[in-house]
């Protein structure tokens, strides 16, 4: 990985620094706001909550592009590529896509105005030599050099190495191996699959059979121009001390490596065959795995080599649900382009938009919000999944994120479908009284032992996997975190469960998460601004008072990153350097997280929100939106980062609101 601050872009000043604490917030307001701030804020409100409505499916759901990097489109065209179902219109519209995001240097990146990334950009140059470009064209030979520059395929990580295996590029015995006999650990033994984060899990079972099998089908060019030295592709690289935790963990690998090479057969045999009736039971009704696009590849791959044909079945569904990952567009020139989702957001968008609305003001009976829940109330999963195999005696009532993952709830949309739901007036209070009580079973149920929650798993959090060589790239395990224990809290409250001694244990645990700074680390959103933007109104529902020292400190270090134009923003080299930490360029999305911290903090009237406010306002669109080119989702602090399309609409619209109506759980309003 390069340096992390030689993006484009230097360090932007702090609000304070620039002296902007003595200008006066538009509208020049102390005491009561003049009426005339407060009618620009309302029809941005109005125009806000028309656009919105507008963009619900007739079903009841939203969903925004969630769009990541050009590694997605890269390894679709390496899979058709492999299994030989690669055509030219697919290929030209995706080419179109991954040439769209390169930089003028050459290069890709993993997320808007992002350093360059080694990795992406070999993944994206290999892809457009699929599609046909010409390696001394001069955007191909740019990338190249670059490459190279770098320290060229040696360098990148594993799974770009994998893909270029399968294709003769790299040696497989130049790769870490993990063994399918992985299925085999028992459940308490570390490295076992459950010590994996759910979506690690789905992705390393189809590649152990990938890597045991060691497929190559020959690619019809070479890529020596990607090797610092072609004649050397693979130079040395050191070993740490064996009493360290590298060097421990180099060594199980040379030791795979060599039962690689002398496998007990019936039992490699019959790890094979577990790892693929593995992976057929958790295939989804609409035939991906777990919602996500990468499982999704290694699976299909993985039971082709191992006979399925194409035509079967379970691989025919597999690749159907591959081509729903595809977004189409018109390109400026009216040509097709298509860009590959890693998953699909319909659960999260849906329940973030109706929280959104109602906080605007839209009625809790209007037909739009009533339509939402009933389609919410839908997708609640009333089946067993992964996460029973740590809490098997619990009954299910969670919410996955995406349309089709039935086996991984999670306790982050859990919580906010729960919020959502509480805002609305359905039509049949039975059905929604017993949806809330089976989801505070199920929520209460994933507790890990610390009192917080994680994402899909409870007590994930093993060290061991991400020490594998094997796993050098994202995050393997899924650990509690602020930003999921304050939505779980929040809920708790909300359902009238604030003084439950496990709610308490939650809150205790968030007080101690609180950085000497006064912020929160946000795992899934970026970052600081989404951790505090999360907990602050958590804490104030579950009953801590504004005053609390806790909430003082945060809103000091909310007010000191505030940029000059009045909004907020946090860069996502924030994951990697402290200096970024709540500073980068205004966005919609991160502007709205810290007026909720902040309005929940009681500071309505304060300059800080009232600038705020006036930025979000100022900003619209005309459509009513706002634009939002910086990535402010979070997969993989800095390995993997979201921009989610609805979200620069659906926070700016709540944090308007609830300026302009209060706040929807506050005590007061909780004990109603
Ligand atoms: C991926 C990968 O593509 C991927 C895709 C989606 C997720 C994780 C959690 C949630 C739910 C949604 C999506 N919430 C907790 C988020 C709320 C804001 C994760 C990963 C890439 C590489 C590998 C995801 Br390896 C595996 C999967």
């Amino acid at each position: 990985m390069t340096a992390t601050t030689d993006g484009p872009g230097a360090l932007p000043p702090r609000a304070a620094e620039a002296g902007q604490s003595t200008i006066a917030p538009p509208g020049a307001a102390t005491d009561t706001e003049p009426p005339k701030g407060r009618e620009a804020v309302e029809r941005a409100t109005a125009r806000a909550v028309e656009h919105l409505l507008a963009r619900q499916d007739p079903q009841g759901w939203w969903k925004g592009d969630l769009e990541t990097n050009v590694t997605m489109d890269a390894e679709d065209l390496l899979l058709r590529q492999f299994l030989g179902v690669r055509d030219e219109e697919t290929t030209r519209a995706a080419a179109r896509f991954i040439r769209s995001r390169q930089r003028p240097d050459g290069t890709w990146a993993t997320f808007h105005n992002g350093p360059p990334e080694l990795s992406a950009t070999v993944e994206a140059y290999v892809a457009l030599r699929l599609a046909g470009d010409a390696p001394d064209a001069a955007h191909m030979a740019a990338a190249s050099a670059w490459v190279r520059e770098q320290g060229g395929i040696a360098a990148c990580r594993v799974f770009t190495r994998i893909w270029l295996a399968l294709f003769g590029w790299w040696r497989w015995e130049d790769l870490p191996d993990l063994p399918p006999e992985i299925m085999y650990l028992p459940k308490r033994f570390p490295l076992n699959l459950y010590d994996f984060g759910q979506w690690a899990r789905q992705t390393i079972v189809p590649l152990t059979i990938v890597s045991a099998l060691r497929p190559v089908r020959p690619a019809p060019f070479g890529l020596d121009e990607l090797h610092t030295d072609p004649r050397r592709p693979n130079p040395p690289r050191p070993l740490a001390p064996p009493t360290t935790w590298d060097g421990l963990f180099q060594r199980l690998d040379k030791a795979l490596h060599l039962y690689h090479r002398f496998p007990v057969a019936p039992l490699r045999r019959a790890a094979l065959n577990a790892a693929a009736r593995w992976i057929i039971e958790r295939q989804e009704n609409d035939g991906c795995w777990g919602g996500i696009q990468p499982p999704a590849v290694y699976s299909v791959i993985a039971l082709h080599l191992l006979g399925y044909d194409l035509a079967h079945p379970v691989l025919r569904a597999g690749l159907e649900s591959l081509d729903r990952f595809a977004v189409w567009s018109e390109g400026p020139d009216g040509e097709p382009v298509r860009m590959i989702e890693a998953c699909q957001s319909p659960v999260w968008d849906t329940c973030l938009a109706t929280i959104a609305l109602a906080d605007a003001g839209v009625p809790a009976d209007h037909p739009a919000l009533v339509r939402a829940a009933g389609w919410m109330l839908d997708e609640q999963i009333l089946r067993s999944g992964d996460w029973a195999v740590r809490r098997p005696e619990l009954p299910p009532g969670g919410w996955a994120f995406e349309f089709h993952n039935d086996n991984y709830p999670d306790i982050d949309d859990t919580a906010e479908v729960v919020l959502a739901l509480k805002r609305v007036a359905h039509p049949e209070p039975g059905r929604v009284e017993t949806a809330l009580a089976r989801a505070a079973r199920w929520t209460l149920g994933m507790q890990s032992r610390n009192g917080a929650w994680g994402a899909f798993d409870a007590d994930n959090t093993s060290p061991f996997p991400n020490r594998l060589p094997f796993c050098d790239f994202g995050e393997v395990v899924d650990p509690p975190s602020a930003d999921v224990t304050a939505h779980v809290v929040e809920m708790l409250a909300v359902l009238g469960k604030q003084h439950d001694p496990r709610t308490r244990r939650g809150i205790e645990w968030l007080l101690g998460e609180q950085e000497e700074s006064g912020a929160w680390f946000g795992r899934w959103g970026v970052n600081y601004v989404y951790g505090t933007g999360s907990v602050l109104p958590a804490l104030v529902a579950a009953g801590i008072p504004a005053s609390h020292p806790a909430v003082r400190r945060a809103v000091t270090w909310l007010r000191e990153v505030q940029n000059p134009d009045g909004g907020w923003g946090e860069d996502l080299r924030s994951y990697r350097d402290p200096e970024w930490i709540g500073r980068g360029a205004s966005t919609p999305s991160q502007t709205a997280w810290a007026l909720l911290a902040l309005l929940a903090a009681g500071e309505r009237d304060s300059e800080a929100v009232v600038r705020g406010v006036a930025h979000l306002a100022d900003t619209q669109a005309e459509d009513g939106s706002w634009d939002e080119p910086y990535f402010t989702g979070t997969g993989f602090p800095w390995d993997f980062s979201i921009n989610y399309h609805l979200y620069r609409h659906v926070f700016p619209l709540t944090a308007l609101g609830r300026y302009l109506h209060g706040e929807p759980f506050a005590p007061e309003r909780l004990e109603g």
